[in-house]
């Protein structure tokens, strides 16, 4: 570029803004033309050299290459950004939002699907969900339950001592005693609960499992009252009409004991799960014992109970047909994806 040929150079410099097309080549333009180094700045240095005469003829020409060219280049530069938001704008819309990786699902536990059924079933004949410590004392767990002082299961084989008076509950029937101690009749409670024993596992035992525990104390309680709850509650759970046999049991804390079992949910005349019996054995329940009553603070000359206990573990794995009880306390995802 020189200060002879203007027009010419103006003419080059419009057709080179022209053709640049990037902010990077934009900036490179800048750089050698319109910087303060550039060559425009050159060409004013230059014009301080020429006489007057020829300054007057030649600077208006400069100034009017510089305000255009600069002119251009600013539009130019408005024209790449503006080009920019919108491309970036044309990329945005099509962005699906619905597409994602897919989450993981999880799923509610057998164990608690079972017991939110079982307790909705309670709850619809006017039981209340009660609970109780899982680190026991030996009086709730043994001595208030009638549990005779030299009774095998107190012995360490069948319990997990803390100390020499505290241990693991062992049963869910803790729960009655410190209910009764703190509510009045009529009471009417279930209990759901982890309970641990000290024992060898296999298929069907566990040294930890869950149990639920029933209770119902008012005037004139009966035996009868407490099968037609049972029979109730195990059909509105299989959704089938449920047979109930009683079977004469012992617990310390039921005078009379019994042993319940449900006619088989799975069939009519026998199969793999009742052993082709016809029956399963569900649960022990009795009357509440007298001596039971007093410790909890329930006068039993006007008061009468009764109670149930089952293996909440051995009932899910019937309704779902699990063949294992170790399986239920894996974290196998292949078995808990079942349900
Ligand atoms: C009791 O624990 C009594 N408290 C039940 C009861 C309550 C009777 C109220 C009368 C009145 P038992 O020791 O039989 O009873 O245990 C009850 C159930 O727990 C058993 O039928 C069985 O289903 C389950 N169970 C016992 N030991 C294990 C074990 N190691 N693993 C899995 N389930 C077990």
């Amino acid at each position: 570029m020189n200060l002879q040929n203007l027009n010419q150079s103006k003419q080059d410099l419009i057709a080179k803004l022209q053709a640049v097309s990037s902010e990077a080549d934009l900036e490179i333009f800048r750089l050698e033309y319109l910087s303060r180094q550039g060559s425009i700045a050159q060409l004013f240095e230059t014009l301080k050299t020429l006489d007057g005469e020829q300054k007057r003829l030649v600077g208006p020409q400069l100034n009017e290459l510089k305000k255009e060219i600069q002119q251009l280049f600013d539009d130019k530069k408005e024209k790449l950004f503006q080009q920019k938001i919108h491309a970036q704008e044309e990329k945005q819309k099509y962005f699906d939002v619905t597409i994602s990786k897919p989450v993981a699902k999880g799923s509610l536990h057998p164990y608690t699907q079972i017991t939110e059924q079982i307790q909705n079933i309670f709850i619809s004949m006017g039981f209340a969900v009660a609970d109780g410590p899982e680190l026991e004392t030996e009086f709730f767990n043994f001595t208030a339950l009638n549990v005779a002082k030299d009774h095998p299961a107190r012995q360490d084989s069948d319990t997990f001592w803390i100390d020499t008076q505290h241990l693991l509950r062992t049963q869910t029937s803790t729960v009655q005693i410190r209910t009764m101690q703190t509510q009045k009749p009529p009471i009417a409670i279930i209990a759901p609960g982890r309970t641990m024993r000290n024992e060898a596992t296999d298929a069907s035992h566990d040294f930890m499992f869950m149990q639920f525990e029933g209770m119902y104390i008012a005037e004139k309680v009966s035996i009868s009252n407490l099968l037609a709850t049972l029979k109730s509650f195990l059909t509105q759970l299989f959704e089938k009409e449920i047979t109930i046999r009683v079977r004469p049991g012992y617990f310390p804390f039921v005078e009379p004991g019994l042993e319940i079992d449900a006619s088989c949910p799975f069939c009519t005349g026998g199969c793999s799960v009742c052993k082709r019996t016809g029956w399963i054995e569900l649960m022990g329940a009795g009357l509440i014992h007298p001596e039971v009553l007093k410790h909890g603070g329930i006068d039993p000359t006007k008061y009468s109970g009764f109670a149930f206990g089952f293996g909440l573990t051995r009932l899910t794995m019937l309704k779902y047909q699990i063949p294992d009880i170790r399986l239920l306390h894996s974290s196998n995802i292949q078995f808990l994806q079942q349900f």
